[in-house]
């Protein structure tokens, strides 16, 4: 067998696992695991990058000898660095303020039919609008995106891995090439934007080891780790966030998709990953912070306890993305006490979440014209019974849970392929996954004609 590294790093923790993978077997072991807590410094929310940096050279150290490492995290945050390579400024946080107010020179239909990209405050090109004219900005040679930074500092090779910039709202989702168009009408320099690489290109080598480019979008890497058979499924890759679509040949760029809020991310493979940002577990994490509570099996056996679909709140609403008093907000928009028992309030974040679930997996049928029979749900959302359970009953199919390292998963599986240690395409990679990992399988319950009711309550 052989032996890869994935980096994976997430809004709350990074981890280096270690892939042992053979032609039709793959098991992993977590080599390193180190949080990661966003600083407030002078009014603004960073991510830590030298800290994530430093856990994952000591979890590279840790995996020991491997054949490859592939570097994965979330979205659409950069850093910029200076023509001597240097670091300008620490990457600010997506769930910072700073966009707010930006406004683009450019209207939002003309942006989707470009990038195709749905629109989230956060989206790279408004981080780049925000920081226009600044110092920094002014001094940037380069954007590198968090994965594209840890990469360069492995390596010393500079790019942007495809996924991942498709994230940006700045790539065209047909060239795949950075849209030079909307770059120049937005007054941004193009020098910028490096060269885009694909999944399963080399990228340079650390200490004698090839770093291989992944899926470096955590969600790409999540959707090639889920462990469907066919083309009728939907996937929710549950986390911080709850990403909820289908995988498609080709981009969905309609009227009614912009409306919806669909975005058409790059995929592993030249695949579509239509999807929705659904608020994700984040709400539950933020109030368990708040509330001191760590314990979440036993909150989720009480507030599987409590009456379904009491109170629902809409968790695609904004008012939910920043940090800071998540138990005021919620009780605010469910019409309870913020007093109230952890419990309800966990049964109406969960509830409010498998409603939002089905919303998305609807739509995205609907406007992609594609039916499905089964929902995967991958990533740590995966070993939410409750929560699985409540979302097979709110979109009336059955879920298939697990794996809950579907991201690491897929990120080894690309390295492994490109070594040529497996072979095929995604659907041999998937084969592999079905036969090596556990998935729980959810039957739809629940009263059908409840969840209508709620899902119709919250889209008004
Ligand atoms: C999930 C994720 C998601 C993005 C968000 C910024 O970790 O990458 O796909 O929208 O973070």
């Amino acid at each position: 067998m052989n032996a890869f590294a994935a980096v994976d790093l997430g809004a709350s923790s990074g981890r280096v696992i270690v892939g042992r993978v053979g032609p039709t077997r793959i098991e992993l072991s977590e080599a390193h695991r180190f949080g990661n807590e966003p600083v407030r410094a002078g009014g603004t929310l960073y991510w830590d990058i030298l800290r994530l940096y430093r856990g994952a050279l000591e979890g590279l150290r840790k995996a020991g000898p491997v054949d490859s490492i592939g570097i994965d995290s979330w979205a659409v945050d950069y850093g910029f660095v200076d023509g001597s390579g240097a670091l300008l400024g620490n990457p600010v946080h997506y769930r910072d303020g700073r966009t707010d107010r930006v406004s683009v020179a450019v209207p939002d239909d003309r942006l989707y039919a470009v990038a195709g990209l749905q629109k989230l405050p956060f989206n790279t090109i408004y981080q780049l609008i925000a920081a226009q004219g600044t110092p920094q900005y002014e001094a940037a040679q380069r954007l590198l995106l968090i994965p594209d930074l840890l990469a360069y500092w492995l390596t010393g090779e500079l790019g942007a891995e495809y996924t991942n910039a498709s994230t940006t709202g700045l790539l065209d989702v047909r060239t795949r090439e950075w849209s030079s168009s909307l770059i120049s009408e937005l007054g941004l320099r193009p020098s910028l934007f490096p060269e885009i690489r694909s999944p399963g290109a080399k990228i340079g080598a650390f200490a004698g080891t090839p770093v291989v480019a992944v899926g470096s979008h955590d969600t790409a890497s999540a959707v090639v780790g889920v462990p469907a058979a066919g083309e009728r499924f939907a996937y929710i890759s549950c986390g911080t966030w709850s990403l909820v679509g289908l995988e498609l040949d080709q981009p969905v760029l309609s009227e009614e998709s912009r409306r919806a809020n669909f975005t058409n991310e790059g995929g592993v493979d030249g695949t579509i990953r239509y999807l929705r940002n659904v608020m994700g577990l984040w709400p539950l994490q933020e109030a368990m912070r708040e509330w001191e509570i760590s314990d979440i099996s036993g909150l989720l056996a009480r507030a599987a306890g409590e009456p379904a679909l009491k109170h629902v709140v809409d968790l695609d609403d904004p008012v939910f993305l920043p940090p800071g008093d998540m138990i005021g907000r919620l009780a605010a928009a469910a019409g309870i006490s913020r007093e109230a028992d952890p419990a309800v309030l966990t049964r109406c974040i969960l509830d409010s979440l498998a409603v939002a679930h089905r919303r998305a997996v609807e739509q995205a049928q609907e406007l992609a014209g594609r039916a499905v029979d089964a929902v995967h749900v991958v990533g740590g959302g995966a070993r939410n019974e409750l929560l699985c359970q409540l979302t097979a009953d709110a979109c009336g199919l059955p879920v298939l849970a697990g794996p809950v390292e579907a991201t690491a998963l897929g990120n080894l599986l690309v390295q492994a392929r490109a070594a040529g240690v497996i072979g095929g395409e995604l659907a041999a990679l998937r084969a592999v996954l079905r036969e090596t990992q556990q998935i729980v399988r959810y039957e739809p319950g629940g009263d059908p004609a409840a969840w209508r009711a709620a899902a119709k309550r919250i889209s008004g």
